[in-house]
């Protein structure tokens, strides 16, 4: 199955910590890293919880994985993938993180279980996952809209907020 992963840090080395999580990606058994999009340096998307809050700038990409495991595994391996990565969780949700590795889409599935939900519910309107997203899946159909990645990503693009970080791919 085609999947998709949004990777994200702002604590730390963060272009390290990203190349972390696709070393984790590329190395685990099931998986097999596919393409990655360019690294972009992101503004903060607040927080509902805490709006206001000052939060470090991300560095964000966008993977494309071949998995042979189910949903749930590959979601079990993202999150030990973070842990390894020095991630701690805590009550809160959108702390700064040093790595945050988010399920975007697994094949053509929709999931709705507890702690997983694919597509991942914020996808259609955040730039900072579409921007990367559009450059290594611009042509495919989101599961559950009527739009392609990149004409999702052309809807709500934002220049200021998402910028280039690196003019390469991190991988090979
Ligand atoms: N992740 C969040 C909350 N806010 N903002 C940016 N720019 N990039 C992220 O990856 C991000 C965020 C929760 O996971
Ligand atoms: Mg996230
Ligand atoms: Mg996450």
């Amino acid at each position: 199955m085609r999947c998709y992963v949004g990777l994200g840090s702002n604590l730390g080395d963060r272009e390290a910590r990203l190349r972390l999580g696709l070393a984790g990606l590329r190395d685990g058994p099931g998986v097999e890293l596919v393409a990655v999009s360019r690294i972009y340096e992101t503004e903060p998307e607040a927080s509902p919880a805490s709006p206001g809050s000052e939060s470090p700038r991300y560095l964000n990409a966008a993977a494309a994985v071949d998995c042979r495991l189910q949903p749930r595994v590959l979601l079990e391996r993202l999150l030990a993938i973070e842990r390894e990565a020095g991630r701690t969780r805590g009550p809160e949700r959108s702390m700064p993180r040093t790595l945050d590795l988010d399920l975007l889409l697994f094949g053509e599935r929709s999931i709705e279980e507890p702690g997983l939900i694919v597509p991942h519910p914020r996808l259609a309107v955040r730039p900072f996952v579409l921007e990367p997203l559009a450059e290594i899946a611009g042509e495919l159909r989101h599961p559950a809209l009527p739009a392609s990645i990149a004409e999702l990503a052309a809807r709500v693009r934002d220049p200021e907020g998402v910028r280039l970080f690196a003019p390469r791919s991190p991988w090979p």
